[in-house]
This record gives structure tokens, sequence and C-alpha cells, in this order.
């Protein structure tokens, strides 16, 4: 598989096991789950074939891992990023102190008024590192970075969740737990 190709398999993967299922004909399960097995007949009848090995391949590679297969290998869904409904059952953590947030500074009067929302999502994405969050928030215009007091809203009663890609998901962050930049 060229990169190319790779990246648009990986792109329909997202939308598949993420939002629109049926463009591939398969469903997912509560938790998000397709069989392996469906997910490839699938994927040749919306005319997108790729091989167990070349799905392997993406699972793998993928930079974000966004991907998992189940322990038994029958199965695989997305970590995270879904818009329709599912439950991850992924299991409350401590968070470090300090979580990021790369969004963009067209967002900011509106962040400023709400806290961070989830907007589409199931939840708010922060990162552990700044380094991939400004690239987040440079896909929708002129990147900023938030930092969060995770710590401190966790003493507040906020369940922080880790998926299995390492993104830490919380429903909402309100605005006294976000430090802004001076810009
Ligand atoms: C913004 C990628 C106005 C929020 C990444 C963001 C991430 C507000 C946008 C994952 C707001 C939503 C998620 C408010 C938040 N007013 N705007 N009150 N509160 N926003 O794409 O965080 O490639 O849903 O700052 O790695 O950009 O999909 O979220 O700019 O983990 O695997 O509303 O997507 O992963 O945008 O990105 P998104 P996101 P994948």
């Amino acid at each position: 598989m060229s990169p190319d190709q790779t990246t648009r398999t990986s792109k329909f993967l997202s939308l598949v096991l993420r939002h629109q299922p049926e463009t591939a004909h398969i469903t997912l399960d509560s938790a998000g789950w397709t069989g392996v097995e469906e997910l490839l007949r699938g994927c040749a009848q919306a005319r997108r074939s790729i091989t167990r090995e070349q799905l392997e391949y993406i699972v793998e590679t993928n930079a974000k891992k966004r991907f998992e297969f189940s322990p038994d290998g029958a199965r695989i869904r997305a970590s995270q990023g879904h818009s329709i409904q599912v439950d991850l059952a992924y299991e409350p953590q401590e968070p470090p102190e300090l979580l990021y947030h790369g969004t963009a500074t067209r967002f900011l009067d509106s962040i400023r008024a709400k806290g961070l929302l989830k907007m589409e999502r199931h939840h708010v994405h922060l990162s552990a590192e700044t380094k991939v969050t400004m690239q987040v928030g440079a896909r929708h215009g002129k990147p900023v970075l938030l930092t969060i007091r995770a710590i401190a809203m966790t003493a507040a009663g906020h369940a922080f969740y880790r998926s299995t890609n390492g993104v830490w998901l919380v429903e909402h962050v309100p605005l006294e737990f976000i430090q802004f930049p001076e810009l």
C-alpha cells in the first residue's frame, strides 16, 4: 500500500468506525466493536476492498493509534472520536496535574463564555503533551494552546477517562479551570 492509499483507507475506516458504519454496510455494538470479517466484507461491498494484512498494517502503524483489535483479534473498533452513540466503557482515571487543549483563536470568545464544550463529539479531547495539541488547533484556524487544571477538576468532581490511544476525555471544562495564554 502506498502512503497515500494508507491515509485514504485510514480516513475511510475512521468514517465507518466512528460516524457512518452504514457506509460499509456494517453495524457497531454498544461499545463500538464490529467483527473484522464483517468489516472486510463490508469494505469490499462498498468498493473499498482491503485485505486483513492491510487492515493489520493500518491498525499497527496509524500515527494516532486510532483503531484497536479485541484481544482475540476477531473484532475492531475506533478507540475514540465517535459521533454515533457508543459507550467505550473506559474507567475513570486520575489525570496528570495539567492537560492541554489546542483550539483556534476564533473560538476563544465563545470558550471564555461557556468553557470547553464537547461539540459534535462525546467528550472534550485533551492531551498530556503540548506537541500534538497545536496541530489539533491548527485544523480549525490560528492555533492556540489552552492549559487545563485537570487535578483541580477531579477535586471538583469531574471524571476523566483515558482512551486506549492516550487521549484524555472529559464531559466539559468549566472556564475556571482553563488557563489562557497572553495573546
Ligand atoms: C472547539 C483529533 C466554541 C474546540 C485530535 C475544537 C483530537 C469550542 C472544536 C480530536 C468551544 C471542536 C478532537 C466553545 C470547544 N465554543 N468552540 N465553547 N468548546 N470548542 O474536532 O479537540 O484525528 O470536535 O476547541 O487528535 O479539535 O479525529 O475537537 O476546536 O483528539 O483521531 O470546538 O480529533 O483526532 O472540534 O479534536 P473537534 P478537537 P482524530
